[in-house]
């Protein structure tokens, strides 16, 4: 065994995105490609001598490859230890947890989160910081940066390490501890909810059925939901990860958890149904008959967080990223909290969550969270809910139309259009971004726009600033459009318009949403000449 030191130059298009690094898997297998970027983490970070990393990923294919490199790479820079999920694997959020909980200088996970995997799908590879949240743009910055000067990489010429078998072994002088990926996150799990409760539920004929979608969660939630919580056999569906997650996209949305959707939609169906996504920091919720949009939820959770032991005491205060409804602002507003308006990417709440200036954050793209870890976290959201369910008694779809009295009904939803020729749709924002000043007092669709403007945040707690966030545009009656342009993609560029509009007629709220959010839509397409740009006459995906 020793330590190779390899001549290599600098690769083009490192940059991290919204979340992490994210590339065609054959552009990862690529000469160098892998090795280059870790390299430019620990170059990015000050190297990792002495340090305590975690790792682990969604287990799709070429993770298991990918980790070894991880490991030889870490031993050969002087790692003092690494924290390794068995087989490789470890949810998102239970990567954050073991961060935490060891007091560790961070973490890789190997993931694309929810986007398709196989050898002609996507991989991804991200840093998790200390505090086990994504790598502020601060870091990030400094990775891309190390990206650009890279001339040379160190690895330890070694066999594959064991990672089937728990316990510790060495690699040179470095100690890879493999672990249970998911005794740990249990454990925390059942110190935030209240098991007896739902395992109540359970006990008293509530069905439910939850689509792991052949991906990480599926023996996170075979452990919890059905093991701990004694939900029936075959309540968790697809619970087998895959590496190309049964040739899915696992992505939990009504579009891509179509089989679970139209079971809940269907005669005879669950009491509840959920959905998490390739890394498990996902979810989709839906009740019977009733789906809950992501911006829903983390206002529904917000609002009836106290019946759950972790939050009894109430919240500091919610956070969302700007393009996600503002059903939360209300519920925020009621209960006399703070609420943050962030951009979108997770790592934009970790400021927050460890100041203690919010206690639950959400964003539209399926992901909920809390201060209990860094990342958003799927089985988390999904386990509040039934906390929820087990302590009102309330169909889901009750819960909701009550919701909605109580506080309106923000119908929203967001049209994408994928795979659309990238200059095409920068020539699309960076018309519109010109023409935001004058568009206040125009009319579009019958509407008239009262405010228009470029978000950018200035971070509460550092105050560090980013800008460039997404263009957004306020209409007549609470109706407000959002333009930008995907950072996860890894073919063109996806351009993302998120449509919401406040119901307050609680005889107006049972609308389907597409048809309530017509004028909205209609104003978009007028305001932003999406068809004449793109040469898109619809979205590819409506969720
Ligand atoms: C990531 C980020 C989220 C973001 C989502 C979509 O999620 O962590 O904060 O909302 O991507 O980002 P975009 O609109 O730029 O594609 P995940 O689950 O893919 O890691």
């Amino acid at each position: 065994m020793s330590v190779q030191t390899i001549a290599t130059q600098p690769i083009e298009g490192q940059k991290p995105g919204t979340s992490g690094l994210r590339k065609k898997t054959r552009v990862f297998q690529g000469h160098h490609y892998l090795e280059n970027f870790i390299q430019s983490i620990w170059n990015g970070i000050g190297g990792v001598a002495g340090k305590t990393l975690v790792l682990g990923g969604d287990g799709r294919h070429f993770n298991a490859e990918a980790a070894q490199v991880v490991l030889r790479m870490a031993a050969a820079s002087g790692a003092a230890k690494v924290i390794v999920g068995q087989n490789a694997l470890l949810s998102t959020p239970a990567a954050s947890n073991l961060i935490r909980d060891r007091g560790t200088d961070g973490g890789i996970i190997l993931s694309a989160s929810h986007n398709p995997g196989g050898p002609d799908g996507d991989f991804g590879v991200k840093f998790n910081t200390p505090n086990g949240g994504p790598a502020p743009e601060s870091v990030t910055n400094k990775i891309f940066e190390a990206t650009k000067t890279l001339t040379e990489y160190r690895i330890f010429e070694a066999q594959d390490v064991n990672l089937s078998i728990l316990g510790a072994s060495m690699l040179g002088d470095t100690e890879i501890e493999v672990v249970d990926p998911v005794a740990e996150y249990a454990k925390l799990m059942e110190r935030l909810f209240d098991f007896g409760a739902i395992r109540a539920l359970f006990e008293g004929g509530f069905r439910m059925r939850f689509d792991a979608m052949h991906a990480v969660t599926g023996p996170y939630a075979t452990a919890i939901l059905e093991d701990r919580l004694g939900a029936a056999p075959g309540t968790v569906v697809n619970g087998i990860p895959l590496p190309d997650f049964g040739k899915g996209h696992p992505d939990p949305n009504p579009i891509w958890a179509k089989t679970l959707m139209d079971e809940m939609m269907g005669a005879d169906a669950p009491d509840f149904g959920a959905a998490s996504d390739g890394d498990g920091d996902r979810n989709m919720i839906v009740g019977r008959g009733c789906y809950v949009t992501p911006s829903d939820s983390l206002a529904v959770l917000a609002a009836n967080a106290t019946v759950v032991p972790a939050y009894a005491e109430g919240l500091k205060g919610v956070a969302r990223s700007m393009p996600t409804s503002r059903a939360v602002d209300r519920v925020a507003a009621h209960l006399g909290i703070d609420c943050y308006e962030t951009p979108t990417g997770w790592k934009f709440f970790g400021n927050l969550l460890d100041a203690g200036r919010a206690t639950l954050c959400g964003e539209e793209s399926a992901g909920t969270g809390s201060d209990h870890v860094r990342e958003k976290d799927g089985l988390w959201a999904v386990l509040f809910w039934l906390n929820i369910l087990a302590a009102k008694g309330q169909p889901v779809s009750e819960l909701m139309a009550a919701h909605w009295r109580d506080f309106g009904r923000n119908y929203y939803s967001r049209h994408d259009y994928e795979g659309v020729d990238s200059a095409a749709a920068n020539a699309l924002m960076d018309d519109l971004r010109a023409r935001l000043a004058d568009l206040p007092g125009t009319e579009a669709a019958g509407l008239t726009v009262e405010a228009a403007d470029e978000f950018a945040y200035d971070d509460p707690v550092d105050g560090s600033r980013s800008e460039g966030q997404g263009l957004r545009i306020d209409l007549t009656g609470g109706a407000r459009i959002v333009l930008r342009l995907s950072g996860t993609g890894t073919e063109g560029a996806t351009l993302r318009v998120y449509l919401e509009r406040l119901e307050a007629d609680p005889d107006k709220m049972d609308a389907d949403p597409q048809e309530a959010l017509a004028p909205v839509i209609a104003a978009a397409n007028h305001i932003a000449g999406i068809a004449d740009r793109t040469g898109r006459t619809a979205p590819d995906v409506i969720t």
